[in-house]
């Protein structure tokens, strides 16, 4: 049974929410949540017995009464369809824009799989139209819980949570799914949290999951999960892109003009190579002393150069600029001159460093 309770001390009103259709043991009511279209308040109602294959409706605020508008069944007896139910709003407009049903019971023999979660795009209409269904564990109740969850990639869309908390011998998994324009998320899990990699003491991680606050101030989105007895916070770390760029100086090595000094101490520059890395963080956190280090090499024989660059999160550092030096007669010269330059007899061979042959 499912009902609106309005009012305050002075008077209480309960509105049942009912779908005639439905029959009193359909389980109505077991997963419940709102969502909302044009500022008309919508609820959609698992009812995971319903049918034994289970149903969920969604109910439509009209002036004094709650009106069914439309209802998706299960596809397989005793999945419990319905049992758990989610909305994502992706872009954050308030208008609700796909509804995710789990169905934890769900079992196909091959592969073996347990739990399948759905995605329903929700039309102008008013219409719930199948995007995608999803089955990723072989046991563990995949789909038992759902959270629509902050934006955790900095992509300014929500995202979504799907817990498994009977998966690895009982311990759980939750995993995480990025949220997407087209399909309300990618098909392909970004994440899976699994209980053994945080506590081998943990059972049933991931059987409630809740993720829409920073609790700890850094501007990222923290993700609390229930597990046996405890409450776990998940933290989220910054995304970064990284882009790099190269640059020579000159853009082509004279072979009429090559020369160089006898020796590898005393050689000249023949070519300077610029490179870049410029770093942006996708998220908004304002952690802004964390550094990132990658390699910055250059591997040209004869010269190898090797180092790292620190860059800050918010900036680019100045470029480094490395130098390539010749190494006289070293064979290992790694600057072949194009097909029709060499002399017919070096042709193939490594151009050693040295007057030009006539
Ligand atoms: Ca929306
Ligand atoms: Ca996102
Ligand atoms: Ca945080």
């Amino acid at each position: 049974m499912l009902y609106e309770v309005t009012g305050s001390e002075s008077g209480i009103n309960e509105t049942e929410i009912k779908d005639v259709n439905l029959n009193k043991d359909s389980y109505n009511g077991y997963s419940v949540v709102v969502g909302q279209r044009d500022r008309v308040s919508l609820v959609f109602s698992g009812a995971p017995r319903s049918n034994h294959s289970g149903q969920v409706t969604m109910f439509k605020k009209m002036t004094h009464k709650w009106e069914a508008m439309s209802n998706i069944s299960g596809e397989q007896i005793g999945s419990y369809f319905g049992g758990s139910v989610c909305v994502l709003d992706l872009n954050s407009d308030s208008n609700t824009d796909f509804l995710v049903v789990g169905a934890p019971l769900y079992y196909k023999p091959h592969p073996q799989r347990e739990g399948r979660i759905y995605i329903y795009r929700l039309t102008q209409q008013l219409k719930l139209e199948k995007e995608l269904d999803i089955c990723e564990s072989a046991q563990g109740r995949f789909g038992m819980t759902l959270a629509a969850v902050a934006d955790l990639n900095g992509d300014q869309l929500q995202d979504l949570a799907v817990g498994a908390p009977l998966e690895d011998n009982q311990k759980g998994a939750i995993y995480i799914y990025l949220g997407n324009h087209e399909h309300g998320i990618r098909p392909n899990y970004s994440q899976r949290i699994a209980a053994s990699s945080i506590s081998k003491q943990l059972q049933h991680f991931g059987l409630a999951i809740d993720g829409v606050m920073d609790m700890g101030q850094d501007g990222l989105t923290d993700i609390a999960v229930g597990a046996q007895g405890i409450v776990l916070l998940l933290k989220t770390r910054p995304v970064v892109s990284i882009s790099a760029k190269l640059s020579f100086s000159p853009s082509e090595i004279s072979l009429n003009n090559f020369d160089c000094l006898g020796s590898s101490e005393n050689a000249f520059p023949v070519i300077a190579l610029n490179t870049c890395f410029s770093m942006t963080e996708n998220t908004n956190s304002k952690d802004t002393h964390s550094l990132v280090e990658f390699p910055a090499g250059v591997h040209s024989l004869p010269l190898t150069f090797s180092g790292s660059a620190l860059y800050s999160q918010t900036g680019t550092r100045p470029c480094p600029c490395f130098h390539i030096l010749p190494v006289p007669d070293s064979g290992q010269g790694a600057i072949r001159p194009a097909a029709n330059s060499p002399h017919p007899a070096d042709r193939g061979k490594p151009l050693a460093c040295g007057p030009p042959r006539n």
